[in-house]
């Protein structure tokens, strides 16, 4: 017989702190309503946290034990999973205003990329936002919904000016789609290009163009491989290696009010893409401490 796997409190390890005292607060909403070729990605929140109890307190990349930083986790967002893409993004929208006004550093999970737009609602119109993802998703509407995950660039686009926005790691967008961006001079770089030349160089250009700006950053797990990264909604070959992320956390750091994990869906994997995902939360936390 196997035996029984241990349980786990359900918050996101050493996130000990109580909301009053915390400067980061973690929130998971779990949402996949409009996920295009197969749902899972709600359980994207709570199979982040169960993997987050596989590390150890003390990091030894950062040299941080992030037992000791002041992080919240809230839990899921109430109430979430059946409303309208519309409904949801006004929801995530007033939580991480809350999380803002209240002087603290929203850490959303997710769930499907539509959620980020909710929060990106909430930041100030001049933050410069980043985005990782295979996808371009620049689509007006797809299956009669604005509010469609494949929409997701385009709805931040109505929010952040263009040149305010850049999304790196880029393999897959429809024909149109592509050259309405292109049009739009939205500002995007394929993985080919950042696996030729290097992400350290790649996000140093970028950050010299952002300059002392505020930066918000969302990543979308499917701009990771398919082979490190299997557990997403839509993967697509030819992605980054899990560590790039992390030098574009160093590199992005001090100007970072908040960032985003999405789209990890736990039911294609063995927990590898909810282990990474935990471990991007950890390290950017530490790292903007
Ligand atoms: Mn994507």
């Amino acid at each position: 017989m196997m035996k029984k796997q241990p349980q786990f409190p359900n918050y996101f390890a050493d996130a000990e702190s109580d909301y009053s005292k915390a400067k980061y607060v973690i929130f998971g909403v779990p949402y996949d309503k409009t996920s295009s070729f197969r749902y899972g990605s709600k359980e994207g929140p709570d199979s982040i946290r169960h993997a987050s109890w596989n590390f150890e307190s003390f990091d030894l990349l950062t040299k941080i034990d992030f037992s000791k930083l002041p992080v919240h986790d809230y839990g899921n967002i109430d109430g979430i999973s059946q409303l309208k893409p519309k409904d949801m993004i006004k929801k995530v929208n007033d939580f991480s205003k809350m999380v803002l006004q209240d002087s603290k550093i929203p850490i959303g999970i997710g769930g499907e990329h539509s959620v980020t737009s909710g929060i990106i609602k909430s930041i100030p119109s001049d933050t410069f936002v980043v985005i990782f993802d295979a996808h371009l998703d620049y689509r007006q509407s797809y299956e009669q919904d604005i509010y469609n995950h494949a929409c997701t660039i385009k709805r931040i686009s109505d929010i952040i000016p263009h040149e305010n926005i850049v999304i790196l790691g880029v393999r897959s967008a429809e024909k149109n789609e592509y050259e309405n961006a292109k049009k739009d001079n939205v500002s995007f770089i394929e993985s080919s290009k950042i696996i030729k030349e290097g992400m350290l160089s790649t996000i140093k250009d970028i950050k010299k163009q952002i300059g002392q700006q505020q930066i918000y950053l969302s990543i979308d797990i499917d701009v990771i491989d398919p082979a490190y990264a299997p557990g997403t909604g839509t993967p697509e070959p030819f992605g980054l290696n899990p560590y790039e992320i992390c030098i574009a956390f160093d590199i992005l750091k001090d100007n970072l009010i908040g960032f985003d994990v999405m789209e990890v869906n736990p039911l294609f994997d063995h927990g590898q893409s909810s282990m990474l995902a935990a471990k991007y939360i950890r390290y950017g936390i530490e790292i903007m401490k």
